[in-house]
């Protein structure tokens, strides 16, 4: 009796956290990763399931809590911002065997703090409303470095209020505003749109409008011009829309929000107000709800030389898709701008048959050795790809 009673408030408890996750899904486009909240993440990973290239190879780099968006500072410091988390760390590998064993928390309690860059021995971090700065880091990792706030007057809208934030060849730090709901026309135009500011945050201003909600950009080594992801709208079923990557290569560009979709996708409740002519077409159609995030394009000595001038991008993974998808590091290859082809380039985190997940890429970066770093902010993972001949 005791134990009947037992297994049914057991059946209850599972089922609460079954709805209080899935409620969770709903509001930050992903689902919570409730076996990793704690700081000690030392899980083994099966990372023999992951599919690469022939001679690729992948290890792990570092376990940081939520790992989200990365970006490298000087003397193979990297740093690492979170979400659920609200801690940014740097991860040092003081030894220089391509590992890094130390981590250090910069902050904590930092509301949603998925944004970091680096610039001239200054670490800026990007809250939902406002842009941090820790003047000096290299030099105070472990002192609690008080910030300096350089700008808060971003909305404090929470839905895709997280922010990936980097420097662009122009010297400006770039600030995404995403839209505050899944599908809607906002009166304040800083809504959906890419924003770019001094360093010292003055002259705030639009560079591109109608992006739903990129939370990773990058410049072209060789053009210099910007390429960002955008994530697709939900509800419109599991095929459509696709999710993007754009080209930005000038200021005042609009990327269809809310309006169109993928290029030639009416909305449904916008689509009657502009047509799909009057915006910049993406550079490729993604899969549909795969969640594109971090993207690079790849400049690096070490990896073969058919892979200069590919775009790697982190897909996160479907949330909402009756089936899973996404949930790798996807390649797409460009010629004058445009995406000319799409495939894997490692994948193996979704069990697809099982659709069961144990890994969700955030951010992929290209460091100084020609490798490339992963976040995944699910297991709490930085794993590091090297070319092994
Ligand atoms: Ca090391
Ligand atoms: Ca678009």
């Amino acid at each position: 009796m005791r134990n009947k009673l037992q297994g049914q408030l057991y059946t209850l408890f599972l089922l609460l956290i079954f709805f209080v996750s899935c409620n969770q899904s709903d509001k930050n486009d992903s689902f919570t990763a409730s076996v990793n909240e704690t700081e000690e993440t030392n899980e083994e990973l099966p990372l023999s399931e992951l599919n690469l290239p022939e001679g690729f190879e992948i290890s792990i780099y570092a376990r940081v809590n939520n790992a989200r968006s990365m970006v490298m500072g000087e003397n193979n410091v990297l740093f690492v911002g979170s979400r659920t988390a609200e801690k940014v760390y740097a991860v040092e590998d003081k030894d220089g065997d391509g590992v890094g064993e130390t981590v250090h928390v910069i902050d904590e309690d930092l509301w949603m703090p998925n944004g970091v860059a680096y610039l001239d021995g200054d670490l800026y971090v990007a809250e939902v409303n406002r842009i941090l700065k820790y003047t000096d880091i290299m030099n105070n990792l472990d002192s609690s470095p008080e910030p300096k706030v350089v700008f808060d007057e971003y909305p404090k809208e929470q839905h895709h209020g997280w922010k990936y934030i980097a420097f662009g060849p122009d010297g400006k730090l770039y600030v995404p505003v995403g839209a505050p709901c899944n599908i809607c026309k906002s009166d304040e135009p800083i809504f959906a749109s890419i924003t770019r500011m001094n360093p010292d945050g003055s002259n705030m201003e639009i560079y591109a409008e109608g992006v739903r909600n990129t939370v990773g950009f990058t410049w072209h080594p060789d053009t210099k011009e910007m390429y960002f992801t955008d994530n697709g709208r939900d509800n419109l079923g599991d095929n459509y829309p696709p999710c993007e990557l754009n080209h930005a290569p000038r200021k005042g560009m609009h990327f269809g929000y809310p309006y169109c979709h993928g290029g030639e996708i009416l909305d449904p409740e916008y689509g009657d107000q502009r047509p799909c002519s009057d915006f910049i077409y993406p550079a490729m159609n993604l899969g549909p709800h795969v969640a594109p995030l971090g993207l690079c394009i790849y400049s690096g000595n070490s990896f073969p030389e058919k892979y200069n001038g590919k775009v790697l991008i982190a897909e996160h993974g479907s949330w909402n898709r009756s089936k899973k998808i996404g949930y790798r590091i996807s390649m797409v290859e460009l010629i004058d701008g445009k995406g000319v082809s799409y495939e894997p380039f490692i994948d193996g985190w979704l069990n697809d048959d099982q659709q069961s997940v144990w890994g969700r890429p955030v951010d992929v970066i290209q460091i100084s050795d020609g490798s490339i770093l992963i976040s995944d902010d699910y297991s709490g993972t930085i794993y590091k790809v090297t070319y092994k001949k």
